[in-house]
């Protein structure tokens, strides 16, 4: 609900006179109006339009304002409509059911009108509030998992990760694999071309980490300054290997003139590969030493390339 766009008021009632007077009350207070003439038709606009405020009348045909209401809470998911209950009804019964239903708040008839306006005002206020809350914690949420630099999973993000994959394969005693790439050269690199061109050059290896972890579950990270990091979960040797060379093929393929490097007139990549089928006597940090071992041996033999390690006792 921006500010530009009035709210939007869905109406449900069967009674055709009250629609018509509670329209008018709502649109005159600025808000758009949507109606509905039974709990039926109320779930499907209300599914169609996610309306701001519903104004639920509790008896009806077909389905009443009760089922209505609890079937709403159910679509509702992350986005919380608040739902006032209009109704003859005042006995404490009633009253209960509409809470018990999951409205916010209640208002019998006839209805008070200056009271329903103010309430309704309310609740528009705390729709807007609850969507800013929502908005600034997704902000949050991302600032919180993804690396400013790069726009992949920062290394907060990949230790959760690693840790949850690395419980899940447990369960299931599934392989799990883990790359390391460091870039070669680096320092040489930002000392040639600066350190803004430094940036420029993790920015576009990051893009090949990413695209080279195709699956859903696989996840790319900036691992620390120049070093990156792909958890592949239910995957073999094999198969992180073909991802550790996919990796160096990229990066290489991007040509990113490295007059400097002792490798190659241009940007490569050294990786470590390991793969383990987690347990209790191993843990994440054993397999993120063993990548490195197998990166420090990629580097050792030259770099531009991939090594392999296992962790021996279970793999
Ligand atoms: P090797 O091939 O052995 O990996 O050598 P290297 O020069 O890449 O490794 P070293 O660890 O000596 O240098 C890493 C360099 O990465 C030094 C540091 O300034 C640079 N670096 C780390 N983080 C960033 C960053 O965010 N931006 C830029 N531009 N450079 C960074
Ligand atoms: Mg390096």
């Amino acid at each position: 609900m921006s500010e530009i766009t009035p709210p939007l008021i869905l109406i449900a009632d069967d009674d055709k006179i009250t629609r018509m007077v509670l329209r008018q009350a709502m649109e005159q207070e600025g808000y758009q109006v949507v109606e509905a003439i039974d709990g039926e038709s109320c779930l499907a606009i209300f599914s169609r339009l996610r309306p701001d405020v519903v104004l639920l009348d509790a008896i009806m045909p077909i389905m009443d304002g009760f089922a209505c209401c609890a079937r709403i809470q159910q679509l509702q998911g992350a986005t919380q409509t608040p739902v006032l209950m209009i109704t003859g009804l005042e006995d404490q019964d009633s009253v209960d059911q509409a809470f018990t239903a999951g409205a916010v708040d209640y208002i019998t008839k006839p209805i008070h009108w200056a009271v329903l306006r103010q309430r309704v005002r309310r609740l528009i206020q705390q729709v807007r509030l609850y969507r800013q809350l929502e908005e600034a914690n997704s902000k949050l949420q991302r600032l919180a998992t993804v690396d400013g630099l790069t726009q992949i999973a920062n290394r907060r993000r990949f230790d959760e990760y690693l840790e949850h994959e690395w419980q899940r394969m447990m369960r299931e005693r599934l392989p799990l694999s883990l790359i390391l790439g460091d870039i070669d050269c680096f320092k040489l690199y930002n000392d040639t071309y600066g350190h803004q061109a430094g940036d420029d050059c993790l920015r576009k290896v990051a893009q090949v980490m990413q695209m080279a972890a195709k699956r859903a579950i696989d996840l790319s990270a900036r691992y620390g300054g120049e070093e990156f990091a792909v958890i592949l979960p239910h995957t073999e040797q094999s198969g992180a290997i073909q991802v550790a060379d996919d990796i160096r093929v990229g990066v290489k393929g991007l040509e990113i003139a490295h007059a400097s490097s002792k490798v190659a007139q241009a940007v490569t990549i050294s990786l470590g590969v390991a793969t383990t089928i987690p347990s209790q006597a191993s843990s994440p940090e054993m397999l993120i030493m063993a990548a490195d071992q197998a990166l420090y041996q990629a580097k050792a033999a030259g770099r531009d390339r991939y090594c392999t390690d296992a962790i021996e006792s279970d793999y």
